[in-house]
């Protein structure tokens, strides 16, 4: 990985170990933290491999798929917000879709004054809160609608307030 420096320059690289020769990447935000990550294909090990991206130039361990891969492709094929890779095979006549089916996660970013919450963009998830979970029925959707940060859903909860709990519900 060659990181540049916002000029287009390059100021440093990083060398990551692959099982082979890769012989296709795609990029993609896999896991929905806006963040961008990394598909590769290993041609001759028939593998596809998915690095989550740490946002600093830097990828996480290698998450492995028993795949024949020529080359990938990272896109909503599904069309929920998730982006899924697309797996062209080195051999036969076929590819294979890889669906993005993880969980959506809250992300708590400390203010001054309270607290921002953030979530991915995606389908089918809506964000409830609650002033004390041990009450029966005790959650409710957010009553309003959320800003975006950085490609995600974000809201922000003063520290004071009643509201102390929240969950993504699948709707
Ligand atoms: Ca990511």
């Amino acid at each position: 990985m060659l990181r540049g420096d916002g000029s287009g320059r390059f100021v440093s690289v990083t060398v990551y170990a692959a099982a082979d020769v890769p012989e296709g990447v795609a990029v993609g935000d896999f896991n929905g933290d806006g963040l961008a990550d990394v598909a590769l294909a290993h041609y001759s090990a028939d593998l596809v491999s998915v690095r989550l991206g740490h946002g600093d130039g830097t990828l996480g361990p290698s998450i492995w798929f028993d795949l024949d891969a020529s080359t990938v492709l990272a896109r909503d094929l599904t069309g929920d917000g998730r982006s899924d890779v697309l797996v062209v095979h080195g051999y036969g006549d076929s590819v294979s879709l890889l669906r993005n089916e993880t969980r959506p996660t809250l992300q708590i970013a400390s203010l001054g004054e309270g607290v921002k919450i953030s979530w991915p963009d995606w389908t089918g998830w809506g964000l409830e809160c609650s002033t004390n979970v041990a009450l029966p029925n005790g959650w409710s959707a957010v009553p309003i609608s959320p800003g975006s940060l950085g490609g995600r859903n974000a809201v922000t909860n003063r520290i004071d307030g009643a509201t102390k709990f929240f969950r993504l519900r699948e709707l």
